[in-house]
């Protein structure tokens, strides 16, 4: 089993469209074992998009991602990273599949309403920038046997 790092941006969240993006997950069959909501400080928008640093686009992501509350959250399940991806669709919401995320609610790169990690890597390090171990929620769920063979 595989977590992941999921934030309704902050245009997400104005759009009242929170509740829609987790149900995604959770109809899906990932489990949520941590969700909070919360504004990102400025230091750890940084940190968290560190490896953007320098690009023309940073200044205003960080503006953005900072500008109100995101709502966060951990999912576990088999590929919960590369099928959160997917879901979400490409970065520009005009290029997603259709169907996904990204082309359902967005149409601008710059408020592309949901972040997700993209590797093992960065999953573990946005887990640990966003969530205390003691935030994470460990627990079983009767239903996983009607989701996994
Ligand atoms: P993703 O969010 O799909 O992982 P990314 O990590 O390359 O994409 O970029 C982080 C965010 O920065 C992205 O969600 C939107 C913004 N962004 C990326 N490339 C951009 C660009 N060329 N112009 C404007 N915003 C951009
Ligand atoms: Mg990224």
């Amino acid at each position: 089993m595989e977590r992941t790092y999921l934030m309704v941006k902050p245009d997400g969240v104005q759009r009242n469209l929170a509740g829609e993006i987790i149900s995604r997950f959770e109809k899906r069959g990932f489990k949520i074992i941590g969700l909070k909501m919360f504004k990102i400080t400025r230091d750890l928008a940084e940190k968290h998009y560190g490896e953007h640093v320098g690009k023309p686009f940073f200044e205003p992501l960080v503006d953005f991602i900072t500008s109100g509350p995101v709502v966060a959250m951990v999912i576990e399940g088999k590929n919960a990273i590369s099928a959160a991806r997917e879901m979400m669709g490409a970065t520009d919401p005009l290029k997603a599949a259709p169907g996904t995320i990204r082309n359902s609610f967005g149409i601008d790169m710059g408020r592309n309403v949901i972040h997700g990690s993209d590797s093992p890597a960065s999953a573990a390090r946005e887990i640990g920038l966003f969530f205390k171990e003691e935030e994470l929620v460990v627990y079983n769920r009767d239903l996983d046997r009607w989701i996994y063979e």
